[in-house]
């Protein structure tokens, strides 16, 4: 790490805070707009995020080394070889919101441009494409409208289907702080789960799944009632109201109905109707909740009509705000990441093909929308996709199905994985697999949820053969260039030059009447782009003249296709984010202090649903999905914020940690019919206790595990992995009865030499040692018919009883460094413990019979009784 101070940008959430590195490590940027120097927990972890367990740093091919020269002449070749035997449409790229815009661009110029397909699209299918439909459908371009000044000045502010609290924490931190400025600021949230971020709200209404079509469809009706909406607006600036008040004119929008149907009372609803009616100054910030539905593209048109409607948009402290997920979903979506998307927020009208084409000069130019993400790999299942380069996302465990997935890519001729992590899922499936530079390695810009450009900045020096992630695409498109006697339109010197080329590219919609124009940016000097300080494009807010980008200036209204709530599913599984992980875990899941929170694979549930199927906290569930035809196994926790019957899990278990356990195996491909967003939180599963009849918890030193399966699955189907420092803890559960014989079973595994063994209480409990190299490292192995509590404090208290999880790392520190106790005898430490542990020896004179320390010259004996004294009792945990 660098002496000076250097300013960048977090690579997690969207909020797209500024970070400074400098002698005091990683802080928040104090003069950074997005968060004024403060950061959430995973930002301030950011430090501890760079000692990654294991990085990739050169090319391998089939496991392999190669050179990056032998790597891009082989991705050109096996490119050019699909395209000649069975064209352009048999190759695809699947990339990621955590690109850089430079690197976004020069992808989608690869694709689109030379390559000839549009078969490129990004894990922003899974994240923002359902909005990204409702700003096209609603304002004619994919605009945000707002920006977080606005909080500051609003009256009202709903957050419906987002966990703002945990998913957006400097946000979130922002809006407490207006309220506490601002006592008549109210705070609405729409979400089946009584969230952290819905405790905090002045009402909290808990829809049904899928309810939010149907809700703001009667917020509107309520409005159009109570004369509250603005006509003069709805005149001037909108189109295709009247066939949409007609669609709200049905019974079942009368406040009493839509209560029934929303499983809410009369006077909730009218109270957020009203305070929406009266409030001039209201904005509804949105998410996943809102995107990951089958509805997703009509939550947002209707969460978007309402405010059309209403006027309420276009000015201090109003507006729709749909919220970004990762750091640069907007700059993907601005360069066109997209599959549906040509380039810069334009599609592929003929206009735009020309004008792309010329600029790009091309001769090859994709002419029509390629696959979407699931589509995509369903193309890969059937055979037509011949070579896929999956760069900066985990999709065996991100999408849903994702068994399906693997399968899917198990088939395919030629992978191409660009990563950062040999521990990241996909890298498995890769043929090829390309070493990229990763977060503080690389640099570029990225624009985060209110349009705001910053730049992340390079402060580590690359290891390896690492290479950012435009630079390996570069090279690989001028290969292709060459192969397809094309002149090399990869000559890029540097991320400047992407940058200003794509900003040049943006002034084709100079004159058009879309907003998205960065041309003033396209003759930056490379020092000037080394400057850049945070901007963002499109003013405070684009759409305040009431200017939209149809070509006639006026917003459309939307008629929702899907209003009606969803019939009662039975067993509904919700998923989304835990407070302290990343997505997949590859850069958050090695990080003790934040893996505490979640420490191992959990469903969570409320008291009367686990009673129903009679499951107690910390036992094994097991659910499953009719189509995906897979199984889950996770823990029961209860959570009495849900609603009967309805489960949830984190998205985040992947790879070590999850050890298989991923939601997304109980995860349909259901979609938005618009978006093609998958439907990632309703899911009609069963569940039942799995009836495990022994938890395990091994504690351990990590180097000892450090690859591959560590215990037979035969004996514990479920396993977890957490990381605490050098040590580590895993947690499993079987189905064979627990007894000594399962117990030297696992020993047997863990190729581990038995210490002691001890059964009380429904207890077992076995110390061991191992002999790594020249020294003694040591486990704990625990195990026990009842679920063993899985709440990492919960575990330092249980195992603090007899043994703290300190004097457990002083164990295993203490065998390192052995200590010889008696001279005259030559008795070390580890030697009397053992005695003690295995309980043949209690006393300092059973251990003199036995091992004749202290029996000479008795200079040891205070040091014997002292470890007497530590190790004496055999361990036993009570329940
Ligand atoms: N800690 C953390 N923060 C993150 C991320 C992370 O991995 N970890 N990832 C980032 C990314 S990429 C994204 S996309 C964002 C996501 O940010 P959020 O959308 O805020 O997070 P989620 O947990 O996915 O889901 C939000 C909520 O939607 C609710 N929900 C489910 N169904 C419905 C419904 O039908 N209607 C309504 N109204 N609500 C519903 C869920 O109960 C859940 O509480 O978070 C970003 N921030
Ligand atoms: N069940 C369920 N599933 C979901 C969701 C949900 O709510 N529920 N949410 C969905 C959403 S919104 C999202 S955004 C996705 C996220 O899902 P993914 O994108 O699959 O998750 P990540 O773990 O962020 O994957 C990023 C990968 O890129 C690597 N990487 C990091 N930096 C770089 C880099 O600079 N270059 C390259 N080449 N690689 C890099 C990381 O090591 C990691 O393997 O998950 C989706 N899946
Ligand atoms: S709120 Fe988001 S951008 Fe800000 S520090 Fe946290 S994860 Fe990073
Ligand atoms: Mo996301």
């Amino acid at each position: 790490m660098t002496k000076e101070c250097i300013k960048t940008a977090c690579p997690y959430c969207g909020v797209g805070c500024g970070v400074e590195v400098n002698q005091l490590g990683i802080v928040g940027d104090k003069q950074h707009p997005a968060n004024h120097g403060s950061l959430c927990v995973k930002g301030s972890a950011l430090a501890e995020s760079l000692a990654m367990p294991a990085r990739l740093l050169y090319p391998k091919l089939h496991g392999e080394e190669i050179s990056w020269e032998q790597a891009t002449d082989a991705i050109a070749q096996a490119y050019h070889q699909a395209i000649e035997k069975h064209g352009s449409d048999s190759t695809a790229m699947y990339v990621s919101g955590q690109l850089l815009t430079e690197d976004y661009y020069v992808a989608n110029k690869f694709m689109k441009g030379f390559v000839g397909s549009a078969n490129i699209d990004t894990n922003s299918r899974l994240c923002m494409s359902s909005a990204v439909v409702a700003h096209n459908r609603a304002f004619g371009e994919d605009i945000v409208p707002v920006n977080y000044d606005d909080l500051d000045h609003a009256e009202l502010i709903i957050i419906c289907g987002a966990n703002t609290a945990w998913t957006h924490p400097v946000l979130f931190r922002r809006l407490q702080q207006a309220r506490e400025r601002n006592p008549e600021l109210k705070l609405v949230v729409i979400d089946p789960r009584e969230t952290v971020t819905a405790q905090q709200a002045d009402l909290h209404l808990p829809i049904p799944n899928d309810g939010d079509v149907m809700l703001f469809n009667g917020l509107l009706r309520y409005c159009i009632d109570t004369n509250t909406i603005d006509e003069e607006y709805i005149a001037q600036h909108t189109h295709g109201s009247e066939s949409l008040f007609e669609e709200l004119n049905s019974p079942q929008y009368s406040l009493d109905t839509l209560a029934q149907s929303l499983q809410l009372t009369t006077e909730q609803l009218r109270l957020f109707f009203h305070w929406f009616s009266v409030s001039k100054r209201a904005i509804t910030l949105f998410c996943q909740g809102v995107n990951q539905s089958e509805s997703g593209s009509d939550k947002g048109n209707a969460i978007i009509n309402a405010h059309l409607a209403t006027g309420k948009i276009g000015y201090e402290g109003a507006g729709p705000f749909s919220i970004t997920g990762q750091p640069n979903a907007m700059g993907g979506r601005e360069v066109g990441g997209l599959a549906n998307q040509l380039a810069i927020h334009r599609g592929f009208d003929q206009d735009s093909i020309n004008r792309v084409s010329e600029f790009w000069q091309t001769p090859r130019l994709a002419t029509q929308p390629g696959y979407k993400a699931l589509e995509m790999f369903e193309a890969v299942d059937r055979g037509d996709i011949k070579v896929i380069w999956i760069m900066a996302t985990n999709p065996v465990v991100s999408l849903p199905d994702n068994h399906f997935i693997k399968q899917a890519l198990k088939k395919c001729p030629f992978v191409i994985v660009s990563d950062v992590t040999p521990d990241a899922d996909i890298a498995q499936y890769a043929d090829l697999l390309l070493p990229a530079a990763g977060w503080g390695e690389k640099q570029g810009m990225v624009t985060n949820s209110e349009r705001m450009m910053t730049r992340q900045r390079q402060f580590i020096k690359p290891k390896g053969e690492i290479k950012p992630d435009w630079r390996a695409i570069s090279e690989v498109g001028a290969k292709l260039c060459q192969r397809l006697g094309l002149k090399n339109r990869f000559e890029f010197a540097n991320e400047a030059d992407v940058f200003r080329e794509y900003a040049a590219m943006t002034g084709l919609n100079a004159g058009s009447t879309l907003l998205l124009d960065l041309s003033q940016y396209s003759n930056i000097s490379d020092e000037e782009y080394q400057n850049w300080q945070p901007t963002r494009w499109g003013g405070d807010r684009p759409l305040a003249d009431g200017q939209f980008s149809f070509p006639d200036r006026k917003a459309r209204f939307v008629v929702p296709q899907m209003s009606d709530v969803p019939e009662s599913r039975g067993w509904w599984l919700n998923s989304g984010r835990q407070r302290d992980q990343w997505h997949t875990m590859t850069r958050t899941g090695h990080i003790a202090h934040l893996a505490a929170t979640e420490p191992e694979p959990t469903v969570t549930m409320n008291t009367r649903s686990a009673a129903y199927i009679g499951v107690k906290p910390g036992q094994l569930v097991v659910m499953s999905n009719q189509a995906t035809s897979k199984k889950v196994l996770a823990k029961a926790m209860m959570d009495d914020g849900l609603g009967d019957k309805q489960l949830y899990m984190s998205m985040h278990w992947a790879g070590q940690y999850g050890m298989g356990n991923e939601v997304n195996a109980a995860i349909s491909r259901q979609q938005d019919p618009f978006s093609g967003q998958p439907a990632f939180k309703s899911q009609r599963v069963e569940v039942s206790n799995a009836g495990a009849k022994a938890y395990a918890m091994c504690i351990g030193e990590n180097a000892l595990f450090s690859s591959g399966e560590q215990f037979e699955h035969s004996l514990w189907p479920y396993q977890s992995f957490q990381s605490e420092g050098s040590m580590a803890i895993w947690r499993l559960a079987g189905f064979c009865l627990l007894n000594k014989q399962t117990s030297l079973l696992t020993q047997k595994a863990l190729g581990q030499r038995q210490l002691t063994l001890e059964l009380s209480n429904g207890w077992l409990t076995v110390g061991y040692e191992e002999v790594a190299e020249t020294r003694i490292i040591r486990s704990i192995f625990i195990t026990s018919s009842e679920p063993i509590v899985s709440d990492a404090s919960e575990l330092a208290k249980l195992v603090g009883r007899s043994l703290t999880f300190s004097s457990l790392l002083a164990i295993a520190s203490q065998e390192q460094a052995v200590e010889l106790i008696c001279s005259c005898f030559r008795v070390n430490s580890n030697q009397i413990i053992r005695e003690l542990e295995k309980g043949a020896c209690q006393t300092l004179e059973q251990l003199q019979g036995k091992l004749k320390c202290g029996t000479n010259c008795g200079s040891c004996i205070p040091q014997i009784q002292r470890l007497v004294d530590d190790h004496a009792t055999v361990i036993t945990l009570s329940k």
